[in-house]
């Protein structure tokens, strides 16, 4: 996927509409068009990057900034019971949009497991 016809990059660049709760030159924060509980929010690098398998020593900066700043949303939307975060990578790791990103979630109930044990 290029970063022409990249969903997050067109997000990145208004092209595509997104309920933006973050932003500064590097990193951006919105809602998930199809959330999967109360609070769902993806934070995502500027900066095209596919997946995390991606990630160099040049994206030290940028990963923490997205660190330090998922507990500042969490709490700022009301997560001050946990949350849970969760980066997709690749096939396996059931990777849908191929531009980084860390997903929030949270609410008022318990997310229960992280994967279902069958
Ligand atoms: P993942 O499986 O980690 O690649 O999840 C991608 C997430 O991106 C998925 O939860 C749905 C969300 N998503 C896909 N397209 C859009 C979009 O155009 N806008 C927003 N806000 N979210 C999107």
């Amino acid at each position: 996927m290029s970063e022409q016809n990249c969903i997050f990059c067109k997000i990145v660049r208004g092209e595509l509409p997104s309920n933006k709760v973050y932003e500064d030159g590097d990193v951006m924060a919105f809602h998930d068009i199809r959330p999967l509980a109360p609070v769902h929010l993806l934070v995502i690098p500027k900066l095209h990057v596919a997946s995390l398998a991606e990630c160099t020593d040049e994206h030290q900066t940028v990963l923490g900034k997205i660190m330090v700043l998922v507990p500042k949303l969490a709490k700022e939307h009301g997560l001050n019971d946990g949350f849970r975060t969760i980066i997709n990578t690749g096939r396996v790791g059931g990777q849908e949009v191929y531009h980084l990103h860390v997903h929030i979630l949270g609410g008022p109930s318990a997310l229960g497991p992280m994967l279902r044990r069958d």
